[in-house]
């Protein structure tokens, strides 16, 4: 009798489980589909032996069905042979999903991971947004892999975010939408009905936050949070109250990657599974029966006319006025540098020209983060950090990717998140 149940149960979860798909989603009219392979194409060039590994990458590949399956190939050893232990939890979290959508056994990972999130704790109930963004990716993979034995640690998960009082982040609202949508898919029948409650009672509020975000052209947040915003959208269950108009948030940013917007790997990464109507709960769905590679049509548009690159001027401030931090400074300096470069320019041209511009960098996922200037280090235990603005406005991208203009005023600010 006992197993009959289980068999019941089981049975019941397999149907319940397979009614997880995407509810709403639009697609790229056929005409614009030249467009998005392009930047696809971009995105799987940038594996190479050498490059940082990044799971994203593959993820997004694969949903996306991958062109290069040599870089697939690559991607998906270099990921296997992976140092868990130097891996942050978020990390891990996605190479685990990376590794499934490529149809690879994750192995110990991912009891490792699950070992990892019984010992997790936010920092406190003030604890910024943004720290919630690995530990909701490690619930979405265990959730992908093993939604029972994943239940108590996604209540755990919920009811800390529910706890917390700081300010919402977008990036981290969309990935705590998948992972709690995930599980509250996944609820086993016959649970108790407070699990029910706890998830969606965390999702109405998530989902309200983002919806509040959405602007009248269309982006949901700024255009880098967009993609994961469209993927938290289109499998809620908890519809918000503003309506959501998918097609036109695809035509916005559609019109972004034709300005070029869409150049750094991991943001071509976090945009294209929404753009091919997918989710990162589609990871355990992905075919990867040898498919006959497709050849993609690539736009084909003129190549810009090389300029005489002219010099612009920068002036660049370096400002530390954090107080508990000895060295305060605040120094400008004006910066002379070919039009068109990127940021990192500036910096290296003003470090040539002045010892006190001194700076290091760390390479992450999106590529250099600035991590110290004029001996000023960046600490994850005091939360601060360097951060880029344009006069007042904060930078949306990194200084390997923004392209200043002439007498463009750009201030370094060690500060707090
Ligand atoms: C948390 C976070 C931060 C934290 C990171 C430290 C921490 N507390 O963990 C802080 C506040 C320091 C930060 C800083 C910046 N960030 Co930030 N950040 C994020 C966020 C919300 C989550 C990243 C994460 O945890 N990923 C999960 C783990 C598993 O992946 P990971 O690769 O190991 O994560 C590391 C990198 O993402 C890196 N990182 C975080 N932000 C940035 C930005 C850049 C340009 C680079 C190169 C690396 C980097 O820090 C993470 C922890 O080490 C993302 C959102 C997103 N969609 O990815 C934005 C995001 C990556 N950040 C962004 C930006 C613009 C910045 C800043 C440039 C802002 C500014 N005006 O100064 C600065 C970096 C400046 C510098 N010194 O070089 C943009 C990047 C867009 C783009 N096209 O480049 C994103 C996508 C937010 C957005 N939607 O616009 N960030
Ligand atoms: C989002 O908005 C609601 C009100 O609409 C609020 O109660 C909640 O705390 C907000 N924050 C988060 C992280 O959901
Ligand atoms: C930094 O210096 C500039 C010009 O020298 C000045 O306008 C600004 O107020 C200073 N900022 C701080 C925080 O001292
Ligand atoms: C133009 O910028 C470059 C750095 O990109 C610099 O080496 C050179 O001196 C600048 N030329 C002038 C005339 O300032
Ligand atoms: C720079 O950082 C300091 C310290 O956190 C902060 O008080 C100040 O408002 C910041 N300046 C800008 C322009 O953001």
């Amino acid at each position: 009798m006992a197993w009959f149940t289980l068999y019941l149960l089981l049975l019941l979860w397999a149907v319940a489980g397979a009614s997880t798909q995407t509810q709403s989603s639009c697609s790229v009219p056929p005409a614009q589909q030249p467009l998005v392979n392009s930047i696809q194409v971009f995105m799987e060039n940038s594996v190479t032996s050498s490059a940082f590994p990044n799971p994203s990458v593959l993820i997004a590949m694969n949903l996306a069905g991958a062109l290069n399956t040599e870089a697939q190939k690559l991607l998906t050893y270099q990921l296997m042979a992976s140092d868990t232990d130097a891996l942050t939890i978020g990390q891990l979290a996605l190479t685990i999903m990376a590794l499934t959508s490529s149809c690879r056994d994750p192995g110990n990972k991912v009891t490792i991971l699950q070992g990892r999130m019984k010992n997790w704790a936010p920092s406190g109930p003030n604890a910024e947004a943004s720290s919630f963004y690995g530990p909701s990716l490690a619930i979405l993979a265990l959730c992908l892999e093993n939604p029972e034995s994943t239940l108590p640690l996604a209540a755990r998960f919920a009811k800390t975010v529910q706890a917390n009082s700081s300010p919402f982040n977008i990036d981290t609202g969309a990935m705590v939408t998948l992972a709690l949508t995930c599980m509250y898919n996944k609820i086993p029948v016959g649970s108790e009905e407070g699990y029910r409650t706890l998830f969606s009672g965390v999702l109405k509020n998530t989902v309200e936050n983002i919806s509040m975000r959405i602007k009248e052209n269309g982006l949901i947040g700024d255009i880098y949070s967009t993609g994961l915003a469209m993927q938290a959208l289109s499998v809620t269950p908890q519809q918000p109250n503003k309506e959501w108009n998918c097609e036109k948030t695809m035509y916005a940013i559609l019109n972004e990657i034709k300005q070029g917007k869409f150049h750094n790997p991991m943001s071509i990464a976090q945009i294209l599974p929404s753009l091919e109507g997918k989710t990162y709960l589609d990871v355990p769905h992905v075919s990867c029966s040898p498919d006959h590679e497709v050849q993609p049509t690539l736009p084909n548009y003129p190549s810009p006319v090389p300029t005489a690159a002219s010099n612009i001027t920068v002036i660049y401030t370096i400002n530390n006025q954090l107080r508990g931090v000895d060295l305060l400074f605040n120094v400008t300096i004006d910066v002379s540098v070919k039009s068109g470069s990127v940021l990192l320019v500036v910096l290296e041209e003003a470090q040539r020209k002045n010892p006190t511009f001194k700076f290091e960098t760390t390479m992450t996922s999106w590529g250099p983060v600035v991590s110290s200037i004029n001996n000023i280090a960046e600490n994850v235990n005091h939360k601060t950090y360097w951060q880029f603005l344009s006069d007042k406005t904060p930078l949306n991208e990194g200084v390997a990717d923004y392209v200043p203009f002439n007498s463009e005023h750009i201030t370094a600010n060690f500060t707090q998140y």
